[in-house]
Formats: C-alpha cells, structure tokens, sequence
C-alpha cells in the first residue's frame, strides 16, 4: 500500500524482487543503483552474509518524477531466497506496492522457480493479498548462460494465468532489459494508483500517468 505523505508531499511506493536464491535479484537492484543519478537515489544497503547471500534483504530508495505536486519515490527491496528465510520474505512483501518475479532461466532451477512462485502467492495470501490484485512482472534472467530453457517454456510454467502478464528476456549482470522490467511495474502500479487515490482523482485534469521512462536514470527529474 502506498504511503502518503502530505506534509513532505511524497508518495512512497514498495517495489519487492521475489524469486529463488542467486536468480540475481541483488545483481537487478545494483545495476539500477549504478546507473541511476546520485542525487536521485540513496545508498544501496545489503545485508548479506559472508558468502555473499542476502540474509535480510536489499533495500535502494529511488526518487522518481512529480505526480501532481507529489514527489513519487520507489522502495526497492529483495528478498531472501533460501527456503528457510520465509518468515523473512513474509516482513518484507508487507505492504507491498509491486513486485518483479525474477526467475532463473536454467533448466536446472525450474523446480526452484515454480517453488518461489507457489510461496510468493502463499506468502500474499498470508497477509490477505491476492497476487492477481497485485501490480507484478516476470523476469526471465541470465538470457546468456547455457541450459536454459525457452521462453515460451517459462512462460507456460510461470505465466500461465487468467491474467497473463509482462515478462522480460533479461541479463542482470550487463544490465540488459533491467530497467525496461523495472519501467514497466512502476508503470502499471502508478496506473493502479492513478485509478484509486484522492490525489489523482481530485487534482487537475486526467493525465496519463508518468512515463515508466521516468525511473531511467538520464530522465529523473527530482
Ligand atoms: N551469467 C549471468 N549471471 C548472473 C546474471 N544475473 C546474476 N548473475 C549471477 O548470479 C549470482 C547470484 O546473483 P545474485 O544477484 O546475488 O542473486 P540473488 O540471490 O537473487 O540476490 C551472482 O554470481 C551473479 O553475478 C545473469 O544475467 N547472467
Ligand atoms: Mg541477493
């Protein structure tokens, strides 16, 4: 659920990166880290451990463009993805805005991506979410390894619902369609958002909602 502040005139939402552990949810948040404008971001903070897995999760605060006199900022997060950290995922898809399913595109992490799928949705349900209210896209990462499976396979296995949704070829290590997957969550959910709230009902006229351009970095108006 998006925060609003009225006082600083600042809208947060909370962007969460799910999927299985090393699909490269924190390789996702450092490239957009490295690339986005100082000014507009905060630091990137991860709590990983020493062999280098997140323990808790990664968090980067992202100033993104002004919606009717609104500065809009976006919380990303990613979650632990070793089975045994769930009631830590659980904590962090509280109150969550929007999600990017990161799946690993190697056959061999198949039952590990329909695995984090399944506890996503368990997870939602947990806190009286339905991942199908939920602004989410999948991403299909690491595009450039062998032994990985087609995208019409991955598709059929995770985007196989009534309401079929976005899904990104993506290469988190050079950055390839990174930020097109995150353009395009923030998109539908600042839609949803337009739809819902007082703020965009009672201001000035229908505008179309920001252009998911807006969280490119060169395009960043703060
Ligand atoms: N070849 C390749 N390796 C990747 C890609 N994305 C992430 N990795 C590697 O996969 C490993 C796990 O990535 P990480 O982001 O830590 O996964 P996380 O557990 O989901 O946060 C790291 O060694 C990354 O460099 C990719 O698109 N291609
Ligand atoms: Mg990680």
């Amino acid at each position: 659920m998006s925060i609003i502040n009225y006082a600083s005139r600042e809208i947060q939402f909370k962007i969460v990166y799910y999927g299985p552990a090393l699909c490269g949810k924190t390789t996702n948040l450092a490239y957009i880290h490295q690339r986005i404008n100082p000014q507009n971001r905060g630091d990137l903070v991860s709590l990983a451990t020493a062999a280098d897995r997140t323990l808790f999760f990664d968090f980067l605060p992202l100033n993104a463009v002004v919606i009717k006199g609104f500065v809009t900022k976006f919380q990303l997060y990613t979650v632990p993805g070793q089975v045994i950290y769930n009631a830590t995922r659980q904590l962090v898809l509280r109150s969550v805005d929007g999600i990017v399913f990161v799946a690993d595109s190697q056959w061999e992490k198949m039952e590990e991506n329909v695995e984090s799928f399944k506890n996503l949705e368990e997870n939602l349900a947990k806190q009286n979410m339905a991942l199908d209210d939920v602004p989410y896209v999948v991403q299909y990462n690491k595009r450039d390894l062998p032994g990985i499976a087609p995208v019409n396979y991955l598709e059929y296995v995770l985007n196989n619902r009534k309401r079929r949704v976005q899904s990104f070829e993506v290469i988190s290590s050079t950055g390839q369609n990174v930020f097109a997957t995150l353009n395009a969550v923030s998109q539908i959910l600042l839609h949803k958002f337009s739809r819902q709230s007082d703020i965009a009902r009672t201001s000035t006229p229908a505008t179309k909602p920001p252009s998911p351009a807006a969280t490119q970095p060169h395009k960043v108006e703060a």
